[in-house]
């Protein structure tokens, strides 16, 4: 069955790809349809409402059944900044180094269990009937006092997970553990409710 990840972010994009291919789905990406769709205004009060405005601008721009993500990083001195404004919380032109240096300067000083922090992963599903449905996952942490290169995107080099950095952990173990990891598993219990046993088609 064909699912269109309704992001530009081509990590989400990986992530995605990672663990619904072996569910046997086809992941099409805006990269496979060849042209470029329009940027989504995330207008939402929530993460869910969020997700539901990007897969719902994938499902009427493709016509297929669309999965978006919508997610931050809330960092509890912060009162829950940046949250629903990780990706722009250094701004206009922001880049992951500028966030992360923000974020970093924000909790300078702060005692280390003072930098909790919880990353959260919001999916929405829409099908073309009319029928969605949201599901959310989330990794508790601390904020680091810096950075550590290595793997991923976004705040992954100065995430404390339960089982380490994020940039230090392979994406197997930060699929594991991670948000998007816990909320892609949800999603894939959930869309099972959705399919027809007998030939995996929607139902
Ligand atoms: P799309 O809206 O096109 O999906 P985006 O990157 O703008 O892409 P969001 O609006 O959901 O996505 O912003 C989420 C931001 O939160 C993202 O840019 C990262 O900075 C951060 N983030 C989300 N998941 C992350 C992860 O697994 N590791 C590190 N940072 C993450």
């Amino acid at each position: 069955m064909k699912i269109y990840i309704a992001t530009k972010n081509k990590n989400k994009c990986k992530e995605f790809q990672r663990i619904l291919e072996p569910m046997g789905f086809t992941v099409v990406t805006e990269n496979d349809l060849g042209r470029e769709l329009p940027d989504v205004e995330e207008t939402g009060e929530t993460f869910e409402e969020n997700a539901l405005l990007k897969a719902n601008s994938g499902l009427k721009e493709t016509g297929m059944i669309s999965v978006a993500d919508d997610s931050g990083l809330c960092v509890d001195y912060l009162d829950g900044a940046p949250g629903l404004y990780s990706a722009r919380f250094s701004g206009e032109g922001a880049t992951y180094e500028s966030n992360n240096l923000k974020l970093l300067a924000a909790l300078k000083d702060v005692p280390e269990e003072k930098r909790t922090a919880v990353f959260v992963s919001c999916i929405a599903c829409v099908f073309p009937d009319g029928r969605s449905f949201t599901v959310r996952g989330e990794c508790h942490g601390k904020i680091a006092a810096e950075i550590t290169e290595g793997n991923g995107f976004g705040y992954d080099p100065i995430f404390i997970s339960p089982i380490g950095v994020f940039s230090a952990l392979s994406p197997e173990q930060k699929d594991s553990i991670s948000h998007r990891g816990q909320s892609l598993r949800k999603f894939e219990e959930e869309l099972k409710k959705y399919m027809n046993p007998e030939d995996g088609s929607e139902c």
